[in-house]
């Protein structure tokens, strides 16, 4: 049985609380208008409701289930179009629009809204998250037979890219406050899934699970070869060949997805300008010298041990 929806329910208009809040009363509003509620102590956005949380938290994959994972603004659009391709062998679906592709189980924005949904969806699913370890689609991931890929990116341009996506937009709650503001909202884990760091380290720390594939954004763009593209496909379990990974990247381009109908999202109305600029390194365009000292220190004492290191540009 295929889906019980049509793409053109999958259209999105401004947001608006009393359709897709569900519940109103554990809303909060914090300066400068920014909208969110606490979910098991996350800072979440409207739209990720008790329920849906629940329904996310409850699935019980099964073989075949595929979850990409990211902090926001970190490139999973992009590793998403990478997976639905990979799933298609290398070509674009019939389907209207990448986002048709996908469920996001955790936001009242999309469907499938019910665990019958779920069941009667077809594999391999391809689930989206934006949720920390702790609260993984599916459970503990490490013990589920799903394969997740978590991808990360530096958090300078996650800041920068993540400022532009909220400011003044309906879906985040009217965020109107400054750059300054917001990256010290930022910094203090205040802002719409918390705080980067620990995000980021949950996921790092399991990441030797079998089933999870940690990636970098800034390896998928500096990748000049498909290297990259072949681990996500072995993780994912697709035998692709050279030819056809290089065809996926060729459509994955920036350029390419920022053009295509199919991947630019021109259907979701307030997405405007969501195709930025797709770089390492556009932080200097909004970072003074003294916000980059300061985060640089942050940074350092936050992610000393962990192993883990980021490219800035
Ligand atoms: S979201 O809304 O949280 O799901 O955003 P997300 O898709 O994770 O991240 C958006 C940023 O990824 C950039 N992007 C790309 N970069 C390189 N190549 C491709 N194909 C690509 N597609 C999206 C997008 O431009 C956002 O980054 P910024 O820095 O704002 O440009």
């Amino acid at each position: 049985m295929g889906p019980r929806w049509s793409e053109d329910e999958l259209v999105i208009g401004e947001y608006n609380d009393a359709i897709h809040a569900e519940v109103l009363d554990d809303l909060q509003v914090g300066e400068h208008g920014y909208k969110y509620r606490i979910l098991d102590g996350l800072v979440v956005p409207p739209y990720v409701t008790p329920s849906r949380y629940r329904l996310s938290r409850s699935i019980e994959t099964r073989p075949g289930d595929l979850c990409y994972v990211s902090y926001p603004k970190s490139g999973s659009t992009w590793l998403s179009y990478v997976v639905v391709l990979m799933v298609h062998g290398g070509e674009q679906p019939e389907a209207r629009t990448l986002r048709s592709c996908l469920h996001w189980v955790e936001s009242s924005w999309t469907y499938p809204r019910s665990k019958s949904d779920l069941d009667a969806l077809p594999s391999p699913r391809i689930f989206k998250s934006h949720m920390p370890y702790r609260m993984a689609l599916g459970g503990d991931p490490a013990k589920t037979p799903c394969r997740y890929i978590y991808i990360a990116r530096n958090p300078k341009d996650v800041a920068v890219s993540y400022y532009f996506f909220e400011r003044d937009k309906s879906w985040s709650g009217h965020y109107s406050g400054s750059w300054e503001h917001w990256l010290q909202i930022f910094l203090d884990g205040k802002v719409q899934r918390g705080d980067w760091f620990e995000h980021v380290l949950s996921w790092w720390r399991n990441s030797s699970a079998k089933n999870i594939l940690f990636l970098k954004y800034e390896d998928l763009v500096r990748d000049s070869s498909t290297s990259v593209l072949a681990r996500i496909a072995k993780h994912l379990g697709f035998d692709l060949s050279e030819a056809v990974l290089e065809s996926i990247k060729q459509k994955v381009a920036f350029d390419e997805m920022r053009q295509n109908e199919f991947s630019n999202m021109h259907e979701i109305v307030e997405f405007d300008g969501f195709f930025r600029k797709g770089k390492i390194g556009s932080w200097k365009d909004q970072f003074t010298p003294a916000q980059s000292d300061m985060f640089d220190r942050v940074y350092a004492e936050r992610m000393k041990g962990s192993g883990l290191e980021f490219d800035f540009e």
